[in-house]
């Protein structure tokens, strides 16, 4: 093949990878479109029921603010992770208690993506800090995934603070 047919070859095939990533990129927004329109509204919905039924958000745990923290106080369970509601825009103290024989190979590492959190336990007072800046509902899961658990942020409007 001379070097001319070797560069136009060269060019059809760019061409031929750019219409596959135009094709991947128009899938994805299309994909993106259909999820984003089903979830938000999901996740703002349970988090008005979390509102309006404050027992739900306070069946494991108990909130109240501290010199301008949220302190949530919660227990591990072997099976399971508390479901908590927080409100947003305030820091967060989780103080998760660990009793004797709470901790198992498989919660004893969790995981919340939102907040970028690994949290190895240990006997006693765990103490997780984060700030809750945006307004949903965050999954976190222990850290091979089998026990998973949310934490909804509530609007200023919305607090179960009170
Ligand atoms: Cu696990």
């Amino acid at each position: 093949m001379s070097k001319r047919k070797i560069a136009k070859k060269k060019k059809s095939n760019r061409k031929k990878a750019k219409g596959k990533i135009v094709t991947i990129l128009i899938i994805a927004v299309v994909v993106i479109m259909a999820v984003g329109t089903r979830f938000p509204t999901r996740n703002i919905r349970s988090a008005r029921w979390v509102t309006e039924n404050t027992g739900i958000a306070n069946e494991d745990s108990t909130l109240a603010i501290e010199n301008g923290v949220q302190v949530v106080r919660s227990s591990l369970y072997s099976d399971r992770y508390p479901v908590i509601a927080v409100q947003q825009g305030i820091p967060v103290r989780w103080i998760i208690n660990a009793p004797p024989g709470s901790i198992n190979g498989c919660n004893d590492r969790m995981t919340i993506p939102e907040y970028r959190i690994n949290h190895t336990f240990r006997q006693g007072e765990n103490i997780i800090e984060f700030m809750p800046e945006n307004i949903g509902r965050f999954r976190f899961a222990c850290w091979m995934n089998m026990i998973t658990s949310t934490i909804t942020v509530l609007a200023p409007g919305e607090s179960i603070a009170n």
